[in-house]
């Protein structure tokens, strides 16, 4: 087993590694955001571990705690249960689609980690770790419970938006408390909360705050900067108690006594879950496995928790202090937190459907798992957010994966079978350039480890592309079809090494992409691989037979993108629709005060863009005075072609001052409803009229 090296030289041996990835919240589906940060990152590196043959356990599971999963489950008017088991199977089923390769996938409402999450906090009730805190609470009368920020609605302090959250108001972003909400009302019986008194165990972080900066500040600046950053600027604002407990119906009750009502707080049970699916592993598969205590306890043992940028804080300081307050515990060796992946420029949001869902991706794109892999690794939010966008999708697909990847393996395969029967040809006398390509390759192998290992999975995939691209270099260049019509010999020892890296790249990309690595070591008849195999160029046995070959990557066309780019946009349409909440009513008005708008009905004798102005359109109306009357407005994105426009009948304010736009003088305004996509849509009358009647 090997040694691990950290880049600030410290030397520690480990002869086990036991990866967690974080647990997705059961309440909706996964997306690419929640892959490129976490999850394929984690299966590269289980997967690159396995192949070196070290002993690795792979850990996932479902978080299926917390008030969203309440709050999703009241909404529909199902279970919390009924919720979490709907997602739990479409997650599970989905990870499985793109390869992840957890070696467990279980659940926190498994028995397991009711158990075992609550011995734990058992454990750290009797070592007195926790201190008991009263604090005032909303509480439902009606319901008899108390609110959960999410679960008290009012107005906003800030913009005075109707429906804000105990938490934020959606409407201008402020995050709020619950106390701030102006009328604050209850989400499950529309009362009015009232304040009592509530206890809560709280874990005492800032008496974990001096170990806490040692071990991150002083021991651990090989993090990554994002991770470390995150870490220092918590621990100098100062660390505070964290309550562990929730009063909530749903979750792990607290098992102490007088704590009827209370669970346990979701972010403490829940990497308590990366513990509890271990067990059951182990439980499971005890002959591979062994005791779970050697992957959690023992010092060989190093652990890495994959996770995104918003739970670093849980990750590094509040479970770690949970470790430590056990007290029998490992504390984690890395924490390669990723920062976020934005979609076609946006941020992926689940409340705005704004996303890719694996699920969906799977059916719509079937037998394209390398693609996703390969595009998300290629664009992973390592240092930085990144963005996905479809036509990236495409283009890496079409010109590296497709012309790079697998257009080299396609030739080496058909050559062969066209040259040599199927079979590997002899390697003769290798030349000074069949030399320099190996050694080449050979390098850039061990940039792949060496990227790898440090958790620069980018990087490392893009050296691995870069075999491909050696291999597919050494055929342009060596132009077999070419000398094959001469030198047969030396066409031999082209398409025996051609073979070789074909093998080889098998294996290199093996943690990458492992639906076409397997795929093609199936073309080439290659059994058993380990990563030492990687940089061997007798791979390929002289005479070894190989499969007709097949295409190891297709080309994607435009309207594979369309369709998805399509699908996009019309789930964010309709889910703005069924956000859509009148604007409040305005306050009252007069008769008087109306009936001086002077509102009429003219007849669209012209309309047309105004020239250097996206928004505007200029109308020529026909008003009833026998005077043209031209209005500029701005609804020119509603209407592309404004021509067919001309003949309907539209409402205008007369006495509107006139003013010029863009040069054009406008006299008068243009009614419109505005559609809860924010889209202008113009106001006719329900049958044709005189022109210049007077609306009223
Ligand atoms: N479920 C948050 C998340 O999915 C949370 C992670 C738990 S890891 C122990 O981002
Ligand atoms: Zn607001």
């Amino acid at each position: 087993m090997g040694d691990y090296t950290h880049k600030s030289q410290k030397m520690k041996s480990f002869k086990r590694t036991l990866i967690t990835s974080a647990l997705p919240y059961a309440n909706g589906p996964v997306h690419i955001g929640h892959l490129a940060g976490v999850y394929v990152p984690a299966d590269i590196y289980a997967r690159y571990l396995r192949l070196k043959g070290e002993e690795v356990m792979f850990v996932g599971g479902s978080d299926e705690h917390g008030v969203p999963i309440t709050i999703k489950a009241r909404k529909e008017g199902v279970t919390p249960q009924d919720i979490v088991d709907r997602y739990h199977g479409i997650i599970k089923k989905s990870f499985e689609g793109l390869g992840i390769s957890f070696d467990v996938y279980s659940r926190t409402t498994s028995k397991t980690h009711h158990q075992v999450a609550a011995d734990y906090f058992k454990k750290l009730y009797e070592k007195g770790e926790f201190i008991e805190k009263t604090s005032m609470q909303y509480y439902d009368e009606e319901a008899q419970q108390f609110l959960a920020d999410r679960y008290i609605t009012g107005e906003c302090p800030h913009c005075h938006a109707e429906g804000a959250y105990g938490d934020q108001c959606e409407k201008c972003g402020t995050s709020l408390q619950p106390t701030d909400l102006i009328n604050p009302k209850s989400a499950i019986s529309g009362s009015k909360p009232v304040m009592r008194e509530t206890k809560h165990w709280y874990l005492p972080l800032d008496k974990h705050e001096a170990w806490l900066r040692e071990w991150i500040l002083e021991n651990h600046k090989e993090w990554k900067t994002n991770v470390y950053g995150q870490c220092k600027s918590w621990l100098d604002l100062g660390l505070q108690p964290r309550a562990v407990s929730r009063d909530l119906n749903w979750g792990i009750p607290v098992p102490v006594e007088g704590a009827e009502g209370k669970v346990l707080y979701v972010w403490f049970d829940a990497p308590i879950g990366y513990i509890s699916n271990t067990i059951d592993l182990c439980n499971e598969q005890p002959e591979k496995f062994g005791n779970w205590e050697t992957w959690w306890k023992d010092e060989s043992t190093r652990m890495i928790h994959f996770i995104g940028k918003d739970n670093i804080v849980f990750h590094c300081i509040v479970f770690p202090s949970m470790l430590k307050a056990d007290g029998s515990y490992n504390l984690p060796d890395n924490v390669p937190a990723n920062e976020f992946l934005n979609l076609e420029g946006n941020k992926i949001s689940t409340s705005k459907n704004w996303a890719v869902w694996l699920h969906e991706f799977l059916e719509d794109m079937p037998g394209q798992q390398d693609v996703l892999r390969y595009v998300l690794t290629a664009n992973a939010p390592e240092t930085k957010d990144n963005d996905f966008t479809w036509k990236d999708y495409q283009t890496r697909n079409n010109s590296e994966l497709v012309a790079i990847y697998g257009n080299f393996v396609n030739r080496a395969l058909v050559l062969t079978h066209k040259y040599f029967e199927g079979k590997v040809p002899a390697r003769g006398e290798m030349t000074d350039y069949d030399k320099e390509t190996l050694a080449e390759f050979a390098k850039t192998i061990e940039s792949i480890a060496a990227n790898i290992d440090n958790f620069r999975f980018r990087e490392a995939q893009r050296e691995a592309m870069n075999l491909a691209r050696i291999g597919n270099k050494y055929l342009a260049d060596m132009e077999p079809w070419k000398l094959a019509k001469t030198d047969m010999e030396r066409t031999a020892t082209i398409m025996n090494i051609a073979l070789q890296i074909a093998a080889n790249l098998s294996i290199a990309f093996e943690p990458f992409l492992p639906f076409s690595s397997k795929k093609l070591r199936d073309m080439l008849h290659l059994g058993d691989i380990d990563w030492t195999m990687l940089g061997d160029f007798d791979l390929m046995a002289t005479g070894a037979e190989i499969a007709q070959p097949e295409l190891l990557f297709n080309k994607i066309e435009d309207d594979l993108i369309n369709f998805q780019l399509q699908k996009l946009e019309e789930k964010k349409k309709a889910n703005e629709l069924a956000a859509f909440q009148p604007d409040p009513i305005k306050a009252n008005t007069t008769f008087e005060e109306w009936e001086k708008n002077d509102i009429r009905v003219a007849t669209v004798k012209a309309c047309i863009k105004v020239p250097k102005a996206d928004k505007l359109l200029q109308f020529t109306l026909d008003d009833g005075t026998g005077t043209d009357r031209t209005i500029v407005s701005g609804i020119a994105q509603s209407y592309p072609n404004p021509e067919e426009l001309v003949g309907m009948q539209v409402l205008f304010i007369a006495n509107f001052p006139p003013r010029k736009l863009k040069g054009v003088e406008s006299q008068g305004m243009i009614l419109s409803a505005v559609d809860a996509d924010g889209k202008l849509v113009l106001v006719t009358p329900s049958k044709p009229v005189h022109a210049g009647v007077t609306v009223g």
